[in-house]
Order: C-alpha cells, then sequence, then structure tokens
C-alpha cells in the first residue's frame, strides 16, 4: 500500500506497511480501487454533461464514492467490495447516458478505456489485487513526483468539495456546477501527461468549487436549523442515560433527537458535533444536554469512559476498543468491521443499547462552553467589532482553523492562543479548536476573544466574516489585520485551504507540518503564488504576524 492522503502519514513521506489511522493494506487498495472507479465514471459523465445529459445516480453516487475515502470514514473492505460493484453499474449506467448523448448529438462516441472498461474482479482478493494496480506509486513512477503530488492536491480538495457536497445533499440542497467540476476533476487526473501550470489551474478551480459548495452547505445548514446563536452550553455530563454523537452530520443528530424525545436519555455532541448546540431548530430539544469529550483522537480514551451508546456519523473514526465496541455504531458513510451500521435513520437499536447501559450516575465537573458564532451572529455584533478595531482596542484577528490530531506539534495551537496579545481575538473552525478551548481569554468590551465559527463544514462563515470585514475596512482581505493559522490534518481541510488559496488569501500558516503530497518545487511555486508558509516557533510567527521587529 502507499496512502499519503493526510497530515499523520508515516515518517512524513507516506504509511506504506499499514495505515497510521488503521487502514490496512486491503481497504487501501479497495479504496484505491474505489478512487480509480469515479474516474472511469466521471469520464463519461464528463462528457454527457457537455452534451446536456446528466443523471442524479451518478452525481450522488460520486459524491459517496469520494467521501467514503476520506481518512477515518470507511474501514470496511466488506462494505467497499458492495460499493465498488455498485461503482460498476454507475459506470454502465453512465457509459449507456453516454452513447445516447451522442446518439442525440449526431456524434461518435469517443473511445475510453482505463478506469472506464474495468470490470470489477469475482471476489474480495480479485479487487484487493486490481486495487493494487490503480495506487499512487504506480502514476508516480510514469508521471514523477511533482505532477503525481499536484494531481493527489487536486484528489484531496475534490474529495473534501464531494463531503460538503454529499453534507448539503442530505439536507436536499445540490448544485449541478459542483456536480459538473467533481466529473471534470475526476476525468482531467485520468489525462496521460497534464502539465504543471494545468494542475495549478485546475487546483485553483477546485478552490472556487469548494467556495460554492461550502456556501452550498452554509445555505444548507441555515435554511434547515437556523442561523447558529451564541450559546452557553454545558461541557462535561449529568446524571441518567445517555447518547454521545461525533462526526460532523447534523441530520443524524436531529433524527436520533427526534427518536429519543421522551425516554429519559440525555444526547451530548462529541468532537465536531459542538456547534450543533447552537442550531435552534436543533438547541429546541431539551434532552440535549451539552458537550462530552475532545477531539476525535481522544475517542478511545473518552468513549471507554462514556457509559452509554456513541453514534458515529461521519469522519473521525478509530480502531474501536473491545470494552465500547457493542455499543459504538455508524451512520452514512462511516464503516468499521463488526461495528453495527443505522442504514436507515432508525435509530432504535443505539436507543436499545443506551437504555442497556448504566448511563451516568454522577454530576461531572462541568464547564461552560460559548457556541453559535456563525456568520449570522458574528456580523450582528459588526459595528460593536469595527468600532474595536478603529479604536484600536482589537489590533489583530487570527483565524486558528482545521483539524486536530495526534501529532505532538498541535500543541503550537494552545501556546499561540495564550501568547496572543490581549487586545487580539481568535476566531476558530474544525475540531483544531479543542487545543484552545481551554485556554482563558476573557473579553474585549464584549466582544468574546475566542469566536468559535463552527465545524470545518462552517467555512463559509469565516470566508463571509472576513470578506465583510475588508469591504467595510475599505479593502482586501489581505489587507486585513487577519492572519491565518490553518490546522490541517485530513482532505475537507486541503479543499478549505484551495478554496482561501483560490479568493486570492495570501501569507497562510500551515501546521503542524506540510503535506507529503507536496514537493519541495510544488511549495517552492505555492510560497511564490501565495506566500503559503510552514508554522515555525509561536514566538517568531507571532511577531511576524503582528508586525513586530524582533530585534
Ligand atoms: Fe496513512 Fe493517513 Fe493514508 Fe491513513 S489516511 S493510510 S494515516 S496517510
Ligand atoms: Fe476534524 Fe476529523 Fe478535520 Fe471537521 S473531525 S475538522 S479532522
Amino acid at each position: 500500500m502507499f496512502c499519503y492522503q493526510c497530515e499523520q502519514t508515516a515518517s512524513r513521506t507516506g504509511c506504506c506497511i499499514t495505515g497510521i489511522c488503521g487502514k490496512n493494506p486491503e481497504t487501501a487498495a479497495l479504496q484505491d480501487l474505489l478512487v480509480d472507479a469515479t474516474k472511469g465514471i466521471s469520464k463519461f459523465a464528463h462528457r454527457s454533461r457537455e452534451l446536456g445529459a446528466s443523471d442524479k445516480d451518478i452525481d450522488v453516487f460520486a459524491l459517496e464514492a469520494l467521501f467514503t475515502t476520506v481518512t477515518n470514514v470507511n474501514f470496511d473492505p466488506e462494505r467497499l467490495q458492495s460499493i465498488l460493484k455498485e461503482a460498476a453499474s454507475i459506470r454502465d449506467k453512465a457509459r449507456e447516458i453516454y452513447n445516447q448523448a451522442c446518439s442525440d448529438a449526431g456524434k461518435e462516441p469517443e473511445s475510453l478505456n482505463g478506469s472506464a472498461t474495468w470490470e470489477p474482479a469475482a471476489d474480495l482478493d480479485g479487487l484487493i489485487a486490481q486495487g493494487e494496480n490503480v495506487g499512487i506509486q504506480k502514476r508516480v513512477e510514469t508521471l514523477g513526483p511533482d505532477i503525481t503530488g499536484l494531481e493527489e492536491l487536486l484528489i484531496y480538495g475534490v474529495k473534501g468539495v464531494a463531503a460538503y457536497a454529499k453534507h448539503a445533499q442530505t439536507l436536499g440542497q445540490e448544485s449541478d456546477e459542483v456536480y459538473a467540476f467533481i466529473h471534470e476533476a475526476m476525468d482531467f487526473v485520468t489525462r496521460p501527461n497534464p502539465t504543471v501550470d494545468e494542475l495549478f489551474t485546475m487546483n485553483m478551480r477546485c478552490g472556487e468549487a469548494a467556495v460554492k459548495v461550502l456556501a452550498l452547505l452554509d445555505q444548507a445548514n441555515t435554511s434547515t436549523y437556523g442561523h447558529p446563536e451564541p450559546t452557553e452550553v454545558m461541557w462535561g455530563h449529568i446524571p441518567g442515560k445517555a447518547i454521545l454523537v461525533s462526526g460532523h452530520d447534523l441530520k443524524d443528530l436531529e433524527e436520533l433527537l427526534k427518536q429519543t424525545e421522551g425516554k429519559g436519555i440525555n444526547v451530548y455532541t462529541h468532537g465536531e458535533m459542538l456547534p450543533a448546540l447552537g442550531y435552534p431548530e436543533l438547541k429546541k430539544y431539551k434532552h440535549l444536554a451539552g458537550h462530552y469529550g475532545g477531539a476525535w483522537m481522544r475517542q478511545r480514551t473518552e468513549f471507554s469512559q462514556f457509559p452509554g451508546a456513541i453514534l458515529m456519523t461521519t469522519n473521525c473514526i478509530q480502531e474501536p476498543r473491545e470494552d465500547y465496541k457493542g455499543r459504538i455504531f455508524t451512520s452514512g458513510l462511516v464503516a468499521w468491521p463488526g461495528v453495527t451500521h443505522i442504514a436507515d435513520g432508525d435509530f432504535s437499536a443505539v436507543i436499545e443499547s443506551a437504555l442497556e447501559a448504566p448511563g451516568f450516575t454522577d454530576e461531572g465537573e462541568n464547564k461552560k462552553l460559548m457556541v453559535g458564532f456563525g456568520h449570522n451572529a458574528v456580523l450582528g455584533i459588526a459595528d460593536t467589532v469595527i468600532g474595536a478595531v478603529k479604536s484600536g482596542a482589537i489590533k489583530h484577528f487570527f483565524l486558528i482553523g482545521g483539524c486536530d490530531g495526534s501529532e505532538l506539534g498541535r500543541n503550537y495551537y494552545t501556546d499561540l492562543a495564550e501568547m496572543m496579545p490581549h487586545d487580539t481575538v481568535a476566531l476558530t473552525l474544525g475540531c483544531g479548536k479543542f487545543r484552545i478551548l481551554d485556554v482563558d481569554m476573557g473579553e474585549i468590551g464584549g466582544i468574546p476573544r475566542r469566536i468559535d465559527m463552527g465545524q470545518c463544514n462552517d467555512s463559509f462563515s469565516a470566508i463571509k466574516v472576513a470578506q465583510a470585514l475588508a469591504d467595510a475596512f475599505g479593502t482586501d482581505v489581505n489587507g486585513l489585520p487577519l492572519s491565518l493559522v490553518i490546522s490541517w490534518f485530513e482532505q475537507k481541510a486541503v479543499c478549505v485551504l484551495l478554496a482561501l488559496l483560490h479568493l486570492g488569501v495570501k501569507d497562510i500558516r500551515l501546521g503542524p507540518k506540510l503535506p507529503a503530497f507536496i514537493t519541495p518545487n510544488v511549495l517552492q511555486v505555492l510560497v511564490e503564488k501565495f506566500d503559503i508558509k510552514p508554522i515555525h516557533g509561536v514566538r517568531q510567527d507571532l511577531d511576524a504576524m503582528l508586525g513586530v521587529d524582533a530585534a
């Protein structure tokens, strides 16, 4: 196997024996095959759309297939086997639609090969062998590391776009432009000899698609659940039966809340589900009790200690310990072998498990947290914020956004929050926020010094607020007293990074380490075009961001 798509990749080069995430070589091969099958589907779907033909099943399947291969989503070879079988029949459908569209247009269909003509092996071993033949290493051998790295940057960005598009689609919001771009990009990476310039252009177009899909998801979330409202929530637990919901899927949380109403069970958010506590249409459920635990990589300890049922709605799942394997459930695209999967939105099994478990018998050492600062809430106090900047009460903003992870270097983000001068404000997004939730930051004239804008799914809020502030100050985002310090882990963060680069945002600091797929040559171009830089020491970076002369 070879995989270098996430930040924790082995030896900072690539996982080649087994994944640090727990992905074994068999699962890695099946995921590689699924990405390749999506390329085959996209070859037909892209060409069909240019002839005016498209198909909803094909569009949605591409989202699900790509989201399935995001880090910490699906570790189950049997589930992957059945998705691959479906991929082959979706590809056949895509081919028929293309042939019909050509016939309607009076043109000869192109003769497509490679992933477009793949026939799935009859059994799991055969599929694994097929997957081993389409992995990244094969492409590195023919295209070299720079071109392969740029292709992977695009594929990872597209995986992120697909994941966000799937969340929006779940809530009934879709974009034909986004579907079209996903197919075009996945077709593009099958070209035999792409140039560096062509790949940069496609990556920037992926950033454009990322902005669109983030806006679409924002629309989906806020039109379904209302605009998040600043809300003080409990971080801990209270006595009673309990269910813990992790991941990003608000719809699953809502369904679970409906089905647990009146059953004497408290529902808690975990990890990236924390911002759900600020949505009017979710917080109206009185048994949505608060938040339990920290970011995803602490789940093995925290789930062990949680005396109830656990539902994992999206990434990031880790190998469940035996002591809670019988009371953890997956939904949506998440899968772990041996873990019960809820495929139909009926959470009775989760509820039963919660009622059988002991639940909490005591009150925790509960803390308070503020959530709910989406763009609507922040722009609602825009005049106060602008006034504070003009008066000098607020000198600088730091957007500390992105993922958390196990890497020791992620303490950087805690240290940064602790060392930020008192006249500066931190905007947070994604599960990276858990690095600084314990830092007591206080307020500036009633404005909290830590403003959490939500999940990584809510990155549109940061874009919207930054653009509104830029308009108010008659500048562009680069002219604002704002520094972006991004912590990345998986491919949705790659998608958000491309969105920021597409918007022309410069001087982004990226950590805790740079992606392994970004080669020194590609990094040089990113530095030249966007001033993108790795994080260094906190003091040194803070001085640079604040324009302080270190001497
Ligand atoms: Fe390694 Fe990350 Fe790939 Fe898992 S997803 S195999 S940890 S690079
Ligand atoms: Fe976190 Fe997995 Fe990326 Fe949504 S839950 S930010 S890592």
